[in-house]
């Protein structure tokens, strides 16, 4: 009988992620331990340098590795790449009506958006694997679906119609930033055996 994993702890204080990890590790016998205590997000040019950055203020302010934390952003062409490292304040503030404000007159080619997660493991002896991915889609004229969170019901990933919020959440894993970033995470732990 093989000894089931201890759980894996996920620094965040964003609910919907956990579920998303913990569905996707679930069939590999995975468990997830969220830590909602929360870090600085520090102002930095990258999702990484970000991740990096917080991963560098939990160490320093007691926590055990080995753990995860992830930062994610949504960065549209109209717009020059923003909300990007400034998602999280941009839904703070001006929200999904306000970001649709931003792109009243664009045209529907300059719609194209993206999504990109870093995923940074901090692993027992203190080595650092940074997991990404990225998933090319475009904004939707209209907020839709009831699913997923964030910026879900105004993004439609490349090929499909519907957005992220109206899609079954396996359906956004198969496709999402997220999902990519996990499989590279899982295919990390297959490559160093562990189970
Ligand atoms: P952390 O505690 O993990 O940092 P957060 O919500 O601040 O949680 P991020 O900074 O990584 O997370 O995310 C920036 C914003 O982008 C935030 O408002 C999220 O809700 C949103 N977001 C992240 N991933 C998303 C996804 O898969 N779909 C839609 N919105 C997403």
């Amino acid at each position: 009988m093989t000894t089931p994993s201890p759980p894996l702890t996920f620094f965040t204080t964003n609910k919907g992620k956990v579920a998303e990890l913990a569905s996707q590790l679930a069939p590999f016998g995975l468990t997830v331990r969220q830590d909602a205590r929360g870090y600085p997000e520090v102002q930095a040019d990258t999702l990484a340098e970000v991740a990096e950055a917080g991963a560098d203020w939990l160490l320093a302010n007691g926590a055990t590795p080995p753990f995860l934390l992830e930062d994610s952003g949504l960065f549209v062409a109209a717009l020059k790449g923003f909300p990007g490292v400034y998602s999280r304040h941009t839904l703070d503030t001006i929200g999904l009506p306000g970001l649709l404000a931003l792109l009243r007159d664009a045209p529907p080619a300059r719609r194209e958006a993206w999504f990109e997660t870093a995923l940074l493991l901090v692993e027992a002896d203190g080595t650092r694997r940074l997991f990404t991915g990225r998933c090319d889609g475009r904004i939707a004229d209209t907020p839709s679906g009831t699913g997923g969170f964030g910026f879900d019901p105004l993004f439609i990933p490349a090929g499909a119609t519907q957005t992220f919020a109206a899609m079954p959440p396996a359906a956004k894993a198969a496709l999402s930033h997220r999902g990519k970033a996990v499989a590279a995470f899982l295919e990390h732990r297959k490559r160093t055996g562990k189970p």
